[in-house]
């Protein structure tokens, strides 16, 4: 039993500054000791480097993407941090950083499989491109990408375009979804939880409903786990909250069922940022519901 953390301390996809810190309020908040305790190998590779670009760079020609050429590096330098994890037979642990980051992740991750799952916990679909983003932040945008929908820059990280396919993407706790978001679940036919079906089947049905929508095509299962998925009530260190999210108590109880499925094979945690954040609480969180991914009982 081996793990391998990695932190993307990248703050350029979205607007607040300090996410960046989320690997350290992570690693803080003891996330070592705490995995160790269960049996686990673990190796920390610290932080890769991630450029600090210069004002003038925020926007790019024919792009409304912002820190496109900063974010798609980071991407490229990840994408390979991640590969060697997984060709030495280690369980990739990625802190970030904002969202943007498993744009890299992914990339490193998914040529290893056949069929890579992705259970996408998240408040939000991350399912924009350059023409549906109210935004241009490119946190928005990393699981279209992911499918190869996008920036030409950043679906050819690590040199192929389709990570993932449609049919093999949950997501988990959406409650504010863009129109062209919606639009491309709906083309796509993406497996949606919103917060609606959480709220009517309760998280045992939603997990045991994922597992099993997932379980026999594919190969392995990411976890790309956004802290805002959560309720800001109790991962209020998000730079991006969304009112009316999932529980503290239900992500433990999705994290167990999770680790009980033995199903995933990767994990990134996302958008921790101290700056926002009460005392550290929500890397806290982020923490605690390592431990019940990896295992950890009461008894
Ligand atoms: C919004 C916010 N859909 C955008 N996205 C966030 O800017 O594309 N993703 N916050 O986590
Ligand atoms: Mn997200
Ligand atoms: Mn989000
Ligand atoms: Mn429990």
């Amino acid at each position: 039993k081996h793990i391998t953390i990695i932190g993307a301390p990248m703050d350029l996809g979205q607007s607040r500054r300090g996410v960046d810190m989320g690997p350290s309020a992570i690693r803080y908040a003891g996330v070592v000791e705490r995995l160790e305790m269960l049996d686990y190998e673990i190796q920390d590779k610290g932080d890769i480097q991630i450029g600090r670009p210069g004002k003038d760079e925020e926007t790019s020609a024919g792009s409304n993407l912002k820190y496109l050429q900063a974010v798609s590096n980071a991407s490229q330098k990840l994408a390979e941090a991640v590969d060697e994890v997984v060709k030495k037979g280690s369980f990739p642990l990625v802190f970030g950083g904002d969202h943007s980051i498993a744009i890299g992740t992914l990339a490193g991750i998914s040529k290893h499989y056949q069929n890579l799952g992705v259970i996408w916990y998240d408040a939000h679909g991350d399912l924009n491109t350059g023409e549906t983003s109210p935004s241009g932040n490119i946190h928005g945008m990393p699981l279209a990408v992911s499918l190869g929908i996008g920036h030409p820059d950043l679906i050819t990280i690590a040199g192929y375009t389709e990570k993932i396919k449609p049919e093999n993407i949950v997501i988990i706790g959406a409650r504010s979804l863009d129109d062209g978001e919606k639009i491309l679940i709906r083309e796509k036919g993406i497996k949606v939880y919103t917060m609606h079906e959480i709220d009517r089947l309760g998280m045992t049905k939603v997990m045991e409903d994922a597992i099993a929508y997932l379980k026999n095509k594919t190969d392995g299962v990411h976890l790309s786990l956004d802290l805002d998925g959560l309720d800001p009530s109790d991962a209020p260190g998000v730079g991006t909250p969304v009112l009316g999210g999932i529980s503290y108590r239900e992500s433990h109880l999705a994290m167990e069922i999770l680790e009980e499925s033995k199903m995933i094979t990767s994990a990134e945690f996302v958008e921790v940022n101290p700056i926002l954040d009460e005392k550290n609480k929500t890397a806290e969180v982020a923490v605690a519901l390592m431990g019940s991914l990896f295992g950890e009982k009461l008894l």
